[in-house]
């Protein structure tokens, strides 16, 4: 049990959500193309130059502890690995029995969701648009758009993130332009 002696050294406080300047004073995960390119399907010889940004997450500073809960703002930006969307990472929590919620704040995407027993779901977001994430369920988001897609979150501190099991079996569908159209498969 956490107790309030441990906990109680965070004390309230708030940060702006101005978007044209995000600072929550957490941590700030910038990924880009290089850092990434594994997850797509192929690699895009146009894009390594470049090495453009394809999301950016502003973290709250607070601590990795069971009672808190991190809030954040994800910027994933418009773009393509040849036909593939740009997408983060996804990940299931370490802590598997941990939900999350987004809330759409600019642009359109779509959440892939999927457990390890093999179901998936395709959640729509967009501006006003609230995700629930429950637990179990892995997560990735795809902006499907050509603006960014920018989404608030919040989650148990105590979470964590697994990527390994994503990286190794990835995600049972990946989104696609073609001809124009957003293509699912
Ligand atoms: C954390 C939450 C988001 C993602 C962020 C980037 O639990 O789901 O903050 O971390 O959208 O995605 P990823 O898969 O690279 O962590
Ligand atoms: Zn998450």
């Amino acid at each position: 049990m956490i107790s309030e002696r441990s906990c109680c050294k965070v004390r309230p406080f708030t940060v702006s959500m101005n978007l044209d300047n995000i600072n929550f004073n957490g941590n700030h995960i910038v990924r880009r193309y290089e850092d990434i390119k594994s997850i797509f399907k192929s690699t895009d010889i146009s894009l390594e130059d470049k090495n453009p940004v394809i999301y950016e997450v502003f973290e709250s500073p607070v601590p990795e502890k069971q009672g808190h809960l991190i809030f954040l703002v994800t910027i994933l930006y418009p773009g393509k690995v040849n036909e593939e969307f740009f997408m983060t990472k996804g990940h299931y929590h370490t802590v598997e029995n941990t939900a999350e919620v987004y809330l759409g704040i600019k642009g359109k995407g779509l959440i892939l969701c999927q457990t390890k027993s093999g179901d998936f779901e395709v959640a729509e977001i967009s501006e006003n648009r609230v995700v629930y994430i429950p637990p179990f369920w892995a997560h990735r988001a795809v902006n499907i758009f050509d603006e960014p897609l920018i989404f608030f979150g919040i989650y148990p501190a105590h979470a964590g993130h697994d990527y390994e099991t994503i990286a190794q079996s990835g995600f049972v569908k990946r989104v696609f332009s073609k001809n124009g159209r957003v293509v699912i498969e």
